[in-house]
């Protein structure tokens, strides 16, 4: 999905586990250009420091950018006004916003050209287009704008990860990265294990789940990431399942990018540690959403603004039981296989501790906060 909406100029800061095996299967890659030879720009770190990584592609980025506006300020007396008030004016991210960019900068490039080849000193009947050329350096600015013209173009730049990275091991890492007021996004493919070494317990592991160092099926609930990055404020937040909900998750992908400052989108990931044929998967996620094992909602601080509350729940009215969505799955039915009394107290407990969030999320869906206006009267 993220290659189909952005694909031309996304940027990826992968962190080891699953997502970065499937995404660069050496030495093969299955991220790939399209006939007009853009494509996405993949790279990855260390598990421990991902959102770290991906900040400072956001930096790189941005420090790229404001020199090639710089630069485009330079050159700007050799250069047609229209032209400079539309490459120096902001780029909204919709497809025509992009397409319009590209065509200026294809122009830019045709007579930075120009301008490269053009002879640099100025001859006493020099026109006032040839002496300005010289002020501005010529011919070494133009080559260097070129280089960097793409840059005018937004790039969208996703930090990707599991719940092992996120939840856990990278957990501090990605925190400071939600506290800045930079335009990134942060996506969790949350598999609720840490998948890519053999399904260990991490702390996005559900209660009631066998996974190693939880064999008897973990006690305690699992943690609320999105809810921490919700009490920032700043923070677009959503939780998605897309095989049962794909207009759901479409909407807070868009979202994300087009809000101003950081986003974390928590996505329900099926793996093959949750112990299930996963041709199941789209009516097994389902059974997780209508029994509250997993929320399905968007924080868009955005609707601040507006006089509405920023949580949206999307889940419809919790409709199936928990016993039977987790009677779905071999990681819940192995307790119940060696010790049913223990399943069914974990059940409850699970049951319990879904109500609880959910009850919670009901209370921050109603609460719309202050705006501006309010304050005026
Ligand atoms: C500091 C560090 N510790 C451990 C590892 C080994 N390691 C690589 S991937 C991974 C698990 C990743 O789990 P998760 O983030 O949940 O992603 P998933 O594989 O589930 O998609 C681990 C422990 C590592 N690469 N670096």
């Amino acid at each position: 999905m993220l290659t189909q909406l952005y694909g031309d100029r996304l940027v990826i800061a992968n962190a080891t586990g699953c997502s970065s095996i499937y995404g660069a299967n050496l030495p093969t890659m299955p991220y790939t250009t399209g006939p007009d030879g853009r494509g996405p720009a993949w790279n990855n770190s260390l598990f421990e420091d991902n959102a770290e990584f991906g900040f400072g592609m956001r930096l790189g980025v941005d420090a790229q950018r404001a020199r090639a506006e710089l630069l485009l300020f330079r050159v700007a007396p050799l250069l047609p006004d229209r032209l400079v008030d539309a490459l120096s004016a902001p780029c909204d991210g919709d497809a025509e916003s992009i397409a319009t960019r590209r065509t200026e900068i294809t122009e830019l490039r045709e007579l930075l050209a120009e301008i490269a080849a053009a002879p640099e000193t100025a001859t006493p009947d020099a026109t006032t287009r040839d002496a300005a050329r010289d002020v501005v350096g010529g011919s070494e600015t133009a080559a260097e704008l070129d280089r960097l013209a793409d840059h005018l173009v937004p790039r969208s730049l996703w930090i990707v990860g599991g719940d092992g990275w996120a939840y856990d091991i990278g957990y501090g890492g990605l925190d400071h990265v939600l506290s800045s007021n930079r335009k990134v996004n942060i996506l969790v493919l949350d598999t609720e294990v840490y998948s890519n070494t053999g399904g260990q317990a991490s702390k996005a592991t559900p209660l009631g789940a066998v996974a190693k160092y939880a064999s008897a099926g973990k006690e305690t609930a699992k943690k609320d990431l999105g809810r921490l990055a919700m009490t920032y404020g700043h923070v677009y937040v959503a939780s998605v399942a897309m095989q049962a909900r794909n207009r759901q998750t479409v909407m807070a992908f868009l979202e994300a990018e087009a809000h101003p400052g950081p986003s974390l989108i928590i996505a329900h990931s099926p793996c093959i540690a949750h112990g299930y044929d996963l041709a199941h998967a789209p009516t097994q996620q389902a059974r997780a959403i209508n029994s509250g094992a997993w929320p399905l909602y968007r924080f868009d601080p955005g609707r601040v603004a507006a006089g509405e509350p920023p949580l949206h729940i999307d889940a419809d009215p919790l409709s199936v039981p928990m016993r039977a969505y987790m009677r779905e799955e071999a990681r819940f039915r192995m307790v119940e296989l060696r010790d049913p009394e223990r399943f069914e107290r974990l059940v409850d407990a699970a049951e319990a501790a879904a109500m609880d969030r959910h009850a919670i999320y009901e209370q921050l869906a109603e609460i719309r906060l202050p705006t501006p206006e309010d304050s005026d009267g």
